[in-house]
């Protein structure tokens, strides 16, 4: 039965109380008046960033034990499952905002660990744009909407993002991977998570060992191209919670491997860079990441309000055996996520919501406060007590420790000299990248250089550029058209060319993802041949490719052999940027039907222009031609198993075909 919120029965949830049938509504309607005043609470503070996120349950599960190093149970139990939750976000952007912006993604993890909660509060990008958290709200101010218009939503392409980071040296390590590919995931299931700062851990001896988290998808990286994310952000805004909740949905649970970079205080004393810069990276070839364990995402959130909404990450949930260590950007995130769950979540008791709750027994002597939900009907709720000998006290055994780091030195507001080598590692990260990563970040960096209206603005950035790397600043510049000098900016340290390039640091490097998981679209006519849509159906099922059917119908066609296929798209609800790769079984009368449908070519078009590997049957011809499809390896004849088409769609993108098809600066 309906009820009130006080467990009232309703009897008409339609038809609010009135004096006649057409007479006014009375202010005794305690129904409708419960109804709207609840509804006008429902929404509360979203995120100031990462607002627009989704999230899924799953497990951690320990591989390889760290006995010895860390005396936490999540750390050193194999086998044992931790229950977690994982919230994927963009930062800039407002809860409703696309999914593929061009945006660093959050990768913020609860494990319900049996010491309490652990939370891995990271980001897809191993560096990040500062080096002390009390410049973090500017940052954030300049890259949200400008404040006396209203805009650009969820995205940097402006001014005052651009005026912001020109002033600020210490960015442009980030601003290399923020204007790389990394900022337009494919999907969160192919992106990997970085915990960023040095953390310790501790044994059981009280030893330290130094610690940066990663967690690498066993789904392989994988970008958009810049135009593809445009258009899916048009056609398709929930494109990635779509693509998680679909794969969770079917059974295809995506997994991440967690690595450690481990290494000591004179360890970190030899590194090139100081590691407690949050804008410094320590390359895999340096230090190598061990793998520990794997976290698999298995079930979707039953309420995305309750969980999604209201869980609340803060980075210093960590578990004995994990601490901090002194880099500046952390020790403020300390603080702020604690104060910002406060604002959102309204109560201190925001730890009784049950997404937050720890999973473990746990015992506090705090009390009362807005939405109190426990009974607590304990008569003493302090320590020490002869009253209450049984009561939860203390356990200098099993308890958090901190780390006893000495610690020295005048108060003051200084930054470590070791902290001002701005440049070097941007550049080994450009360098580090293929030909088209690069282009790629020539051409983000155009792009967005071309929305800043201030010529003073985009001038400094160039400056910066060439300090990067001269070729990279040139380029930009031509790609802008700036004739005049680059000046270079000022820089503290001298850019070292001397850094060995690191592979690690590039997508493309380590090869075409997998082809599990991805998706074909396929695009039939009527009286398409059978034998070329089963094949690639059958060939894709073996593969763990999901297929799509577009057709000029929803209600689909009837191939050749009169066997009808529904259809899963319409023609113009199916773009073709919505897939990994695609393939068109046309006969000749559909293909000359697309030929003539300004979306058909569009849709043909983009597949091509996106790198996609195209497989047709010979009547789908016409199509193509119309469509500027040039014959090159990606373009590959459907026959009846669909083996060569497979075969090529394994390689992924057609890189080879980028410089026909857009300028490369
Ligand atoms: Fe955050 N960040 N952040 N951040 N952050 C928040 O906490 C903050 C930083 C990250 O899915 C806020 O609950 C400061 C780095 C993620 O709910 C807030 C500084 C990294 C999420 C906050 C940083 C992150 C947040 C806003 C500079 C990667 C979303 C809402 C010192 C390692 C978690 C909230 C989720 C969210 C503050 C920098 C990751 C305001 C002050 C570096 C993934 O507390």
């Amino acid at each position: 039965m309906l009820t009130t919120a006080q467990g009232i029965p309703v009897a008409d949830d339609h038809n609010s109380l009135k004096a006649g049938p057409r007479g006014p509504t009375l202010l005794e309607d305690v129904i409708l008046r419960e109804k709207i005043f609840h509804f006008d609470h429902e929404r509360i503070p979203e995120r100031v960033v990462h607002a627009r996120g989704l999230a899924a349950h799953g497990y951690f599960e320990l591989t390889d034990s760290l006995e010895g190093i860390k005396r936490a149970k999540i750390l050193t139990e194999v086998g044992v499952k931790t229950p977690l939750f994982a919230r994927f976000s963009t930062v800039a952007g407002n809860r409703g905002s696309v999914d593929l912006a061009r945006d660093v993604r959050g990768f913020a993890v609860k494990m319900y660990t049996s010491e309490g909660n652990w939370d891995f509060v990271g980001n897809n990008i191993p560096v990040f744009f500062i080096q002390d958290a009390i410049k973090f709200p500017d940052l954030i101010h300049a890259v949200k909407e400008e404040p006396d218009r209203g805009f650009p939503q969820a995205a940097s392409a402006h001014d005052t993002f651009w005026d912001w980071i020109a002033c600020s040296p210490e960015a442009m390590h980030m601003v290399m991977w923020q204007m790389s590919d990394r900022t337009i995931p494919r999907s969160m299931r192919m992106m990997q998570g970085f915990g960023i700062h040095s953390f310790r851990l501790i044994n059981a001896e009280g030893k330290s060992t130094f610690v940066k988290f990663h967690w690498t998808p066993k789904q392989g990286l994988q970008s958009a191209v810049w135009d593809e994310a445009v258009k899916i952000n048009g056609v398709d805004p929930d494109f990635h919670r779509r693509d998680l909740y679909n794969a969770i949905e079917m059974g295809d649970f995506p997994e991440w491997e967690l690595g450690v970079q481990l290494f000591t205080e004179e360890e970190a004393a030899g590194f090139d860079f100081d590691h407690l810069a949050s804008t410094k990276l320590i390359p895999e070839e340096v230090v190598p990441l061990r793998t520990i364990g794997r976290m698999v995402l298995d079930r979707n959130p039953s309420n995305v309000f309750a969980e999604t909404e209201q869980v609340a990450f803060c980075t210093q949930n960590v578990v004995p055996g994990i601490d901090f260590s002194d880099d500046p950007l952390l020790q403020g995130r300390n603080f702020s996520y604690l104060d910002t769950q406060l604002k959102r979540l309204g109560s201190p008791n925001f730890t009784q919501l049950p997404i937050n709750a720890p999973k473990c027994p746990f015992a506090t002597m705090q009390r009362d406060g807005h939405m109190q939900m426990g009974l607590q009907p304990e008569r003493v709720t302090y320590t020490p007590s002869l009253l209450d000998p049984k009561g939860p006290r203390e356990s200098h055994s099993a308890g958090y420790r901190s780390f006893a780091a000495p610690v020295e030195g005048r108060k003051l507001r200084e930054r470590s000299a070791t902290f001002s080598d701005h440049y070097s590692q941007a550049r080994q990260f450009f360098v580090s990248q293929t030909k088209p990563e690069q282009d790629h970040i020539v051409g983000a960096l155009v792009f967005e250089l071309s929305k800043v209206d201030a010529p003073v603005v985009r001038a400094a950035m160039l400056g910066h550029l060439v300090n990067i790397d001269p070729a990279l600043g040139e380029r930009v510049a031509a790609g802008l058209g700036h004739d005049a000098p680059i000046v270079p900016a000022t820089a503290a340290v001298p850019t070292r060319e001397d850094l060995e390039l690191s592979p690690r640091l590039s997508i493309l490097a380590s090869g075409p993802p997998p082809l599990n998981g991805r998706k074909i679209g396929l695009l039939v006519t009527d009286g398409a041949d059978a034998g070329s849509v089963h094949g690639v159906m059958a060939a894709a099922k073996a593969a763990g490719v999901v297929v799509a059917v577009i057709a000029p119908r929803l209600g689909g066609v009837t191939l050749a052999d009169g066997s009808k296929l529904a259809a899963h798209h319409q023609l113009a609800g199916g773009p073709s940027v919505l897939f990994d790769t695609v393939a068109i079984a046309a006969s000749a009368d559909g293909s000359a039907k697309l030929a003539a449908e300004a979306g058909a070519v569009a849709w043909v078009h983009d597949a091509f222009q996106h790198l996609k590997v195209i497989g047709h049957t010979a009547a789908a011809q016409p199509l193509l031609d119309k469509a500027g499809v040039q014959a090159d390896d990606g373009v590959v004849a459907l026959e009846g198993d669909a083996v060569s088409y497979m075969a090529a769609a394994a390689k992924g993108r057609i890189w080879e075909r980028e410089p026909k098809v857009r300028t490369v600066y």
